[in-house]
């Protein structure tokens, strides 16, 4: 038997809406995380692509996230939009938001808009490349469950905390990184224990403190962040600015939350936007030159950008759809 199922991208997109809706979730719930989720595989990024419908109908069946969640969009200062989530997915909430965010980001040149009381488990570049595809630059991040411990720690305290930054280029795909703070993402650890995979050293620990390539043992102990000390104060920053600035649940919080259902994250996610033209001043073409000049730069030598993977897997599969782990595709199709 193949090992792998071939999936035009509509037909991918019909899987996952139809596995959502008949778990119960609302059609517009149901598209917005379709989105993302082929997105994902269209890009080649699996730990947050379909795998994550098995997540979804999880977090539902534990009654912790709403899946009729009706999004509340507040301004509450001129360069401060607020998102009630409604304990709904978070890409509902930016879907609506994104637009007059927009408007606020080309009237104020920089606004925040905070989602509050969200289920957030999908990747950060697709929030930040919402906005890039409007013309403006992007910073996202969100906490998630307490997993990762501090460095020098032994115990597990905060989330796997992604960052996300995009800037929109002259011509062509924007630049875009985003990454988790941890030394791996929670959905690779998943995947590698799923497939029986032994982890890379240096991402975790045993619950004795001990180095681990286990990844049950990890998962029972904890996962590091990734360069040290300097990924363990980006994940406290994520902690602090998507958390206690918009009084919202820190990673812990939301695995109290989670109370042992193993559910998506709960809490907010903050996304900073700026219009480069207002930035710019008289000559923002020199300015955006300059952006030009560094990754030409960086180009040159050989080196990649990121998301340059993403871009190049996008071309592809846009005409060539994707493939789907057989196992994964009979797990979705027998929810
Ligand atoms: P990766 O380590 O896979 O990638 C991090 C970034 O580095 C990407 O932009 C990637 O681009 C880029 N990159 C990778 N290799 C190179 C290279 N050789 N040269 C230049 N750039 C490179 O990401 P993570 O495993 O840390 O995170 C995976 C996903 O998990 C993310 O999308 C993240 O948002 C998501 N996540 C979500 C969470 C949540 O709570 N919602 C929590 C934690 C993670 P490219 O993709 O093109 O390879
Ligand atoms: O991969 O770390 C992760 C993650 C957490 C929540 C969603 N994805």
């Amino acid at each position: 038997m193949q090992e792998n199922i071939h999936l035009s991208l509509a037909q991918a997109r019909n899987l996952s809406h139809n596995t959502l809706t008949k778990a119960g979730f609302s059609k517009e719930l149901a598209s917005a995380v379709t989105d993302t989720l082929v997105a994902c595989e269209r890009d080649g990024c699996k730990s947050h692509g379909l795998y994550r419908l098995l997540v979804c109908v999880k977090t539902l069946r534990a009654g912790k996230v709403n899946p009729v969640a009706e999004p509340l969009i507040t301004r509450v200062a001129p360069a401060l939009l607020k998102v009630d989530a409604d304990q709904g997915y978070s890409l509902l909430a930016l879907e609506k938001a994104a637009d007059s965010f927009t408007e606020m980001v080309k009237q104020q040149g920089i606004a925040a808009m905070v989602i509050n009381r969200c289920v957030h488990f999908s990747a950060m570049w697709y929030d930040v490349e919402k906005f890039t595809d409007r013309g403006l630059v992007a910073l996202a991040m969100t906490p998630s469950h307490a997993w990762v411990a501090p460095a020098g720690g032994t115990r597990p305290l905060f989330g796997t905390n992604p960052i996300a930054f995009g800037w929109p280029r002259v011509d062509g795909d924007p630049y875009v990184f985003d990454f988790a703070t941890s030394a791996i993402a929670r959905g690779d650890l998943e995947l590698h224990r799923r497939d029986s995979k032994t982890l890379s050293p240096g991402l975790g620990i045993d619950k004795e403190g001990q180095p681990s390539t286990d990844p049950a043992a990890v998962m029972e102990g904890a996962m590091l962040t990734f360069g040290g000390y300097k990924g363990s104060a980006l994940a406290t920053m994520v902690e602090l600015l998507a958390g206690a600035l918009i009084n919202d649940f820190t990673s812990p919080e939301s695995l109290a939350f989670d109370a042992g259902t193993g559910s998506s994250p709960m809490g907010g996610e903050l996304v900073i936007a700026m219009d480069q033209l207002k930035f710019m001043g008289e000559t923002p073409k020199d300015a955006q030159q300059k952006a030009e000049s560094i990754f030409t730069a960086i180009t040159d030598q050989g080196a990649r950008l990121p998301s340059q993977r993403r871009f190049t897997n996008r071309k592809v599969s846009v005409t060539e759809g994707i493939t789907l782990d057989r196992k994964l595709y009979e797990d979705i199709v027998s929810l």
